[in-house]
């Protein structure tokens, strides 16, 4: 590794390990780490499998790579022997801007976990050049500005592949780039990232606006565009079929190459739909077997004997449905396609719910998936259930066999091994190294939990994670935290079922009974992360409500030295990587129903911290998992939910008025405190909003909430108890492993 490193900085910089910047040491190094990478054995199968995603959200690379290589030490001992912090080098990496939440993040999870199983298996999405957007806080709001990644030296390689992609009118060429994912076994596969070579940066205007309708230009600029309007929402589907149209032809072509037959392509292939986003790949295979001579009988059986699709979300607004219109511009050659597969799926049901075409000429992509796919799964047991008892009954009866669970999980190569190696070397220590190739055997730790010493260490280890995010919060924005205060922390993307108001709320709870007297035993850090969609007003509110309240509470001094709100700027995987290994309270508060898994609940409880938690998504699983007293879990059920919903019967109004306390909290958004500081129509329309609407049923579940944290807080204080308790958690979360849920999706759905 050292001559390499040398000679590569020689030929670069003209300098060596000594005098080289620590820039040039990470461009060193993962060059190097990209040449041993390519230098692996790739993974075979007679059966391949495609995960197609719109999102990626791989983070930054180097570490994670060198772990799965097996060089992280070798590398760390030869930096450090040189003067550089292996930290400090990662530090000049790029994060990837590839994705926007958990659905892009268990895509990267998966990825990891497919190589590691030696799973013949590639990602394909899109290449965007500015990401999601990079969230800037100015003023009490937040700001997007674009986010470019992409340098010179990168680990992406051009792969010399191209398709022609035909649109409407015109076609555009799909350049293929790839990105080399190593498992943790001697074998990589790839993820595949289309672009087009006629991208223009040049036409982004002010903070993310661009002309939307030069598709040419724009196809890879960023990462779901503002769809608040047509051009966007049309650019979205251009998007869309780019990214399936290259996939789909390059199935073709590699099936040919590994001398499959395209007559058989399923017994080749496995096409994995990540959510909605990718649908349109099944009418794109069939137009391109019925183009290759085959039948439409035959093309539809190959077709829906390949795909397989994921859905990660119940919410109606996620579920796709684009006008006919749209398509007859964009992508006209699948128009008789769909209307093909329409026709079909009602001579199988003539149950509107089910048809693939409305009334109102509008194709719902995940009927799509469900009619000509082989297999449906959930991400949860919870998410499961209610998929097929309520959101698709319908399809459910229709087809019982197709459908299946798959409780999401993460790798513990980067949540673990990565993020938090002075916790990872302790398990060490105490249970050898088999955790990391088998994540049940985390259990072993169960036999410490009367071990004082060892429950005073987890203690010692999160304290000093605490530190170390103090540090870096105080060198990347300028805040201090102390590290003996209880870190809680909600980290997720910024939508109201996710309710980061209510925890506002409680924010508010806190500074009043602060005001009031009523001291805690202990300070408390509230720490939010969390982007808004750009269009999302209401969304955008609650963040201008937590950063008001960040500078009331701030500016008191008789407040701040006991309560401490913190918005992180543009929460990433790289932020999340240092909060996750830093908390005692994991918030997963989202309306019991509504959060189809989540994953960051998963990440956190690897890491030692207590779940205060709804009965949703995996929450439930966690808390099947690790007992009721090792977890707090709180609020109305997904039954009752669902039953308010159903019979309209919750009224937020209605608690509001009938309940001062809650009213004291809702009423504070307004309080002429928060009036001198914030935007009066922001905070005017939230507190509209929560008090006669609230979709997401805030006041329902604020108390219970508030009582549950108070609580936890109290607990905190008896350390050994506590510590139990995480260690518990920690010990249970070999469950969550990304590998077991791979190695499911393997034997139930993929079987390569
Ligand atoms: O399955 C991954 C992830 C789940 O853990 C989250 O619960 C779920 O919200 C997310 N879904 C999406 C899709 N769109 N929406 N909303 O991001 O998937």
């Amino acid at each position: 590794m050292e001559q390499r490193l040398q000679s590569i900085l020689n030929k670069h910089y003209g300098k060596n390990l000594d005098t080289a910047t620590d820039q040039q040491v990470y461009t060193a190094l993962m060059l190097y780490t990209k040449e041993q990478l390519a230098a692996m054995p790739r993974t075979e199968g007679k059966r391949k499998l495609y995960y197609v995603s719109a999102e990626f959200l791989i983070g930054k690379l180097l570490s994670n790579n060198l772990i799965n290589l097996g060089l992280f030490d070798e590398a760390k001992e030869l930096l450090a022997k040189h003067g550089h912090e292996l930290t400090a080098v990662e530090e000049a990496e790029n994060e990837p801007s590839l994705g926007n939440g958990g659905l892009g993040r268990l895509a990267a999870c998966f990825l990891d976990s497919i190589a590691t199983l030696n799973l013949c298996g590639d990602g394909a999405g899109l290449n965007y050049h500015d990401g999601l957007f990079y969230q800037k806080l100015e003023n009490n709001k937040q700001k997007e500005e674009k986010n470019p990644w992409i340098t010179p030296e990168s680990w992406l390689t051009d792969t010399g592949v191209r398709f022609t992609v035909p649109f409407g009118g015109f076609s555009l060429r799909s350049v293929m780039y790839d990105v080399g994912v190593p498992g943790y076994n001697g074998r990589r596969n790839s993820l595949h990232l289309f672009d087009v070579e006629t991208v223009d940066e040049s036409i982004i205007g002010d903070g993310i606006s661009f002309d939307k309708s030069d598709i040419a230009r724009n196809l890879t600029l960023f990462l779901y565009p503002d769809d608040s309007d047509e051009a966007g929402r049309l650019l979205r589907v251009y998007q869309q079929y780019f990214l399936v149209s290259s996939t789909a032809q390059l199935i073709l072509k590699e099936t040919r190459e590994r001398g499959g037959s395209i007559e058989k392509l399923h017994e080749s292939v496995a096409v994995q739909i990540n959510d909605t986003h990718p649908t349109m790949i099944i009418p794109e295979l069939i137009r391109l077997l019925t183009a290759e001579g085959m039948s439409m009988d035959d093309a539809i059986r190959e077709v829906s004997l390949t795909c397989a699709y994921t859905n990660h979300t119940i919410l109606a607004e996620a579920l796709e449905k684009w006008p006919m219109d749209f398509m007859r511009k964009a992508v006209p050659q699948l128009v008789p396609i769909i209307e093909e597969l329409d026709k079909r799926a009602k001579q199988v049901s003539d149950d509107p719910r089910v048809a693939i075409l409305d009334d109102q000429d509008r194709v719902y992509m995940a009927h799509i998936d469900i009619h000509y796919g082989y297999s449906v799964n959930g991400v949860a047991a919870l998410h499961t259930e209610i998929l097929k008892e309520s959101e698709l009954r319908p399809f459910y009866e229709l087809y019982p066999e197709k459908f299946n669970n798959k409780t999401n999980g993460i790798t513990f190569r980067r949540w673990l091994l990565h993020c938090n190696q002075p916790l990872a070397a302790f398990i060490e220590s105490l249970i050898g190294p088999g955790f990391k190739k088998d994540a049940a055997e985390l259990e072993k730790l169960l036999a410490f939990q009367n071990d004082e010493e060892v429950l005073h260490q987890l203690r010692r280890i999160k304290t000093e994670n605490k530190q170390a995010l103090a540090r870096y919060l105080k060198a990347t924005q300028g805040v201090e935290l102390n590290a003996d205060s209880i870190f809680d922390i909600q980290v997720k993307r910024l939508h109201e079922y996710k309710r980061q108001q209510m925890n506002a709320l409680y924010a508010i709870y806190k500074y009043l009974e602060i005001k009031a007297g009523k001291l805690p035993a202990r300070p408390i850090t509230m720490i939010f992360g969390a982007k808004a969609a750009p269009a999302y007003t209401i969304a955008k509110d609650i963040i201008h409500l937590i950063l008001c309240l960040s500078q009331l509470i701030e500016s008191d001094p008789q407040v701040s030295p006991y309560l401490k709100v913190v918005m992180v700027e543009n929460y990433n995987v790289t932020k999340a990587e240092k909060l996750i290994p830093a908390c005692d309270i994991s918030e997963q508060i989202s309306l019991a129903s509504k959060e189809a898994s989540g994953t960051g609940n998963m990440k956190f409880m690897l890491n030692g911290a207590l779940t205060l938690g709804t009965r949703d998504g995996a929450n439930v699983e966690i808390a099947q998992l690790v007992g009721e007293e090792n977890i707090y879990s709180f609020g109305k059920s997904s039954e009752e939910v669902i039953r308010l919903y159903d019979e309209q019967a919750y009224s937020s109004a209605a608690l509001y008025d009938g309940d001062e306390e809650i009213a004291r909290l809702v009423d504070f958004i307004i309080d002429k405190k928060m009036i001198r500081i914030g935007d009066v129509e922001s905070l005017c329309r939230l507190y509209k909003e929560i008090v006669s609407k609230d979709w997401f049923m805030t006041l329902l579940d604020v108390k219970e909430y508030i009582q549950k944290k108070e609580a936890m807080l109290a607990d905190y204080e008896d350390e050994l108890t506590w510590s139990r308790k995480t260690l518990v958690n920690i010990a249970k979360a070999g469950f969550f492993s990304s590998d077991r849920t791979i190695a499911e999706y393997n034997r139930d759905i993929w079987h390569l």
